[in-house]
């Protein structure tokens, strides 16, 4: 297989991933460059700047040129550049999908039927909602009041490294729609789609310094990302641990913040469920991705009259998941994102072990013959006995590592589900309709999913409760994050 067919992508060299600031390519000011490894094989195959606060005061200055440019066109005007940007995408679609793959480790076969697809859906639905974004007013004697979102300015979007082009998008598209300038930041383990994605900018009419990437840690380039005075709204995705720093950083400047953080989320599974339905799909909500979806439903919760049933069927399938080179058509699980995270997993695997967990199927890495020999893949992993207050449940291992517990009834399950300070997504099965709205009432979680998982109208208000975050984004909820909100009272 050709893995770099870049019909549309000329001028990206393989090896170097530059900076995106002012409409031009930029290498690190300091000079400093990070490696960026394929996972599945552990190889460097390109490197990408370190950058610090040069460079991004260098990213801020071409954003405040561009801001009357972008801010003063209509929104009709900024909707037709950015509808051009997503047809780039679609012609882009093969060389971004290999991109994504080989960057991030997940199979292709789901770049191609989730990443890729919908990042051009992201830009294609905000380039699109903001022309149907509109304002109240409220009439009075003698007196209207009308409310302005006016853009905010110069705004950070830091991304995580799960899906990258898919997240990267999420903020950025919404954050340009509304007339800002983006200073964005991928992760620095998955910077390969953003950079093709500047070229993609570049060549659809978006003006310069409108958006501005630039790359490197979460410590250098992250932190002046957060810090900088000029960039008064954040939003970010990622850890909960960095959320919980960038917000002790951005909440004494008074920023604008947006947090997407991480999630324990449970599965839960009545005795009346459609069971084969729900089998595929819990499979399908623990392992996508490897695991590594903030919704991942990594807490499968099961009434006791059927546990053994699902528990025997749940594994049966999951030992049916090929794990491998993510390029293999077949392959169901691709690899880690790094070492790092790959042995932070394992730790979990045997942190549950010493928690008095069994290990039902999986819990080990694997070297899987040819290229992939020397990637970072681990085993579907299965573990019951453990207890829901234990740390192997209570805390985000974003892998491909599941728990099973069982439940007795409505409020059994209830407390399981809730005893976690997360709160991003829960799903539940059951084919009773009473039951399924007052366990979606009395969950607390931003997300309740009845009989599917992952299955998104991006109009709807997304994001967590509890340690899972701040804010929302998707919808109308993100325009107005993006936006300065302004009351006009006029008398006549
Ligand atoms: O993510 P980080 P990490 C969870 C998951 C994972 C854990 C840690 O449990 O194991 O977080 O992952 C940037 N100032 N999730 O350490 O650090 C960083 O460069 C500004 C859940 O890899 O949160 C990257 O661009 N930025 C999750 C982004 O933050 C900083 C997705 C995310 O990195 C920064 C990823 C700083 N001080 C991990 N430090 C989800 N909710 O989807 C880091 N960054």
């Amino acid at each position: 297989m050709t893995i770099f067919a870049y019909s549309q992508l000329q001028e990206i060299t393989m090896n170097k991933l530059l900076n995106y600031i002012a409409g031009t390519w930029k290498e690190p000011s300091n000079g400093l460059w990070l490696d960026n490894p394929e996972p599945a094989t552990g190889d460097i195959f390109s490197c990408i700047p370190d950058s610090g606060e040069q460079d991004v005061q260098m990213a801020v200055e071409s954003a405040k040129k561009a801001f009357p440019i972008w801010s003063g066109m209509t929104v009709e005007e900024r909707s037709r550049i950015m509808l051009n940007i997503a047809q780039g995408m679609k012609d882009a679609f093969d060389a971004l999908a290999e991109a994504e793959s080989k960057d991030q480790g997940k199979p292709l076969s789901l770049s191609r039927v989730m990443d890729i697809p919908r990042a051009i859906q992201n830009i294609e639905f905000f380039a699109t909602e903001i022309i149907h974004f509109a304002s109240e007013s409220h009439g009075g004697k003698g007196v209207v009041n009308y409310t302005v979102h006016a853009p905010i300015g110069i705004v950070g979007c830091i991304s995580p490294w799960n899906l990258p082009l898919y997240l990267f998008t999420w903020k950025i598209a919404p954050a340009l729609a509304t007339g800002n300038c983006v200073i964005a930041k991928p992760s620095e383990l998955t910077p390969f789609t953003a950079t093709l994605f500047a070229e993609i900018c570049m060549k659809a009419g978006l003006p310069d310094g409108v958006l501005n990437i630039v790359h490197g840690s979460g410590l250098h380039a992250g932190s002046a990302i957060v810090s900088h005075p000029e960039i008064t709204a954040i939003s970010f995705t990622g850890g909960t641990v960095t959320g919980k720093h960038i917000a002790s950083i951005a909440a004494p400047m008074f920023k604008k913040l947006s947090l997407e953080l991480g999630g324990k989320n449970p599965s839960i599974i009545f005795a009346d469920c459609d069971f084969d339905e729900t089998v595929s799909q819990a499979v399908r909500s623990a392992f996508t991705n490897q695991g590594e979806i903030c919704l991942c439903g990594s807490r499968i919760l099961i009434e006791k009259s059927i546990y053994e049933k699902f528990r025997n069927a749940f594994i049966e399938k999951v030992q049916q998941l090929k794990v491998g080179d993510p390029f293999d058509a077949g392959t169901n699980i691709g690899a880690l994102v790094s070492k790092g995270h790959m042995e932070k997993v394992m730790s979990y695997i045997e942190l549950a072990k010493e928690e008095g967990g069994t290990i039902l199927c999986g819990g080990k890495t694997i070297s899987p013959e040819g290229r992939c020999k020397h990637g970072w893949f681990i085993e579907p992993t299965v573990i019951e006995g453990l207890d829901n207050s234990c740390r192997t449940n209570q805390e985000e291992i974003f892998g491909p590592v599941v728990t099973l517990q069982s439940f007795s009834n409505e409020e059994e399950a209830l407390s399981l589900a809730n005893g976690t300070r997360y709160g991003l997504a829960a799903n539940i099965w059951t084919q009773h309709l009473g039951r399924a709205h007052r366990m979606a009432n009395a969950l607390e979680f931003g997300i309740v999913w009845v009989n599917c998982w992952l299955l998104r109208d991006l109009r709807t208000p997304f994001g967590g409760m509890k340690d899972s975050g701040v804010g929302r984004e998707g919808g109308f909820e993100v325009l107005r994050f993006f936006t300065e909100t302004k009351n006009v009272c006029v008398k006549f």
